[in-house]
């Protein structure tokens, strides 16, 4: 088979590195217990990213609502090589991290912006599911015959502070935080997520910051609830995983997608609305809990920014911000800090 020669190199390119799947397995079901046991109910939107919620995350990116995917690939589109050269500045070799990689689709123009600078690159992903983990690692060694993999299944908490282990001696990092992933944590969140990423870090090395702007409400709020549903479909997909994990017996029917934008904390909000009084029973957390009707589920923040709060981000938290590049709309923003 003449691809068999290919695929060994593939391989040879290629660590995987997972947490421990036992350790997952218990933190969910506790996290699940504590959420769904508070006096206002919520679950942490990093369980969404199962199987099936993962491939709904990536249909959420093609829709028309859902401008922040194009946005920054269009700043990437456009900047790409002049991002490169700033993160390389006075570094003969750069390696490149990515913290919540995903399908890593926008990943490829900063690789390839690298590998014309450098000629080979190690690329270090981290992402809470393996499936898309594994995926995208696979399609990237297959296009770039230079490119080796380091890839870590995990949340972020537990990866951070074992990628010091994957720096290279003689290269810079480049590490990579898309897509407004950023959001997901509250202010105090996002600090402690960049400090610890900072004690990770050698002074000059680099993370771009991905993050979402701060705009009119119905634009907002139309990106978090579209008109096909498939944003309702990807926040109630967690019911069916917590049915299949926890041998819960959720009906998804009886409960709606609720988006709202609050202004006050800048972040908008993604609830599971009850939309009758039930009680829902999850067998494997032996436990059975109530539902008032209209009572509410919250299941992520999305936060947004503007280009003070993240400068402030970066100061409070060991780096100087040198570089922010925006869309033409400039609805969206990609920020170079530096480690001091
Ligand atoms: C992947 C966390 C950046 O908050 O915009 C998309 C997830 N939630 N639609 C976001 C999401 C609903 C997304 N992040």
């Amino acid at each position: 088979m003449p691809s068999r020669q290919g695929d060994t190199q593939e391989e040879e390119r290629l660590r995987l590195i997972s947490l421990a799947p036992e350790v997952a397995r218990d933190d969910f079901a506790e996290d699940v217990r504590r959420g769904l046991t508070a006096g206002r109910k919520f679950l942490l939107p990093k369980y969404f990213y199962d199987e099936l919620g993962s491939r709904l995350f990536e249909a959420i990116c093609l829709l028309p609502e859902y401008y922040l995917t194009r946005a920054e690939d269009e700043i990437f589109a456009n900047h790409a090589e002049t991002i490169a050269a700033a993160a390389s500045a006075g570094a003969s070799r750069v390696s490149l991290l990515e913290l919540g990689s995903g399908s890593a689709t926008k990943t490829r123009r900063i690789v390839e912006a690298l590998l014309s600078r450098q000629g080979e690159l190690l690329y270090v992903p981290v992402d809470i599911s393996p499936a898309a983990l594994e995926q995208s690692a696979r399609v990237l060694l297959q296009s770039y015959p230079s490119l080796r993999v380091t890839a870590y299944a995990a949340d972020y908490a537990a990866a951070i502070p074992r990628l010091r282990q994957s720096l290279e001696e003689d290269a810079r990092a480049l590490v990579l935080f898309l897509g407004s992933n950023i959001g997901n944590f509250d202010p105090g969140g996002a600090r402690e997520l960049l400090a610890a990423l900072r004690r990770a870090l050698r002074p000059g090395d680099r993370v771009l910051v991905g993050a979402d702007l701060k705009k009119e409400r119905a634009t907002l709020e139309a990106a978090y609830d579209d008109a096909l549903g498939v944003t309702a479909a990807f926040n109630l997909n967690i019911l069916a995983r917590i049915n299949r994990e926890l041998r819960a017996d959720f009906d998804p029917r009886r409960f709606r997608h609720v988006a709202r934008y609050d202004d006050r904390h800048g972040r908008v909000e993604m609830h599971l609305e009850s939309t009758r009084a039930q009680t829902v029973t999850l067998r494997a957390l032996d436990l059975a809990v109530n539902f008032e009707e209209g009572e509410r589920v919250h299941t992520e923040n999305s936060y947004k920014s503007d280009l003070a709060d993240l400068l402030r981000l970066a100061e409070e938290t060991g780096y100087a911000s040198t570089n922010t590049w925006l869309d033409e709309q400039e609805r969206f923003s990609s920020n170079l800090f530096v480690a001091v």
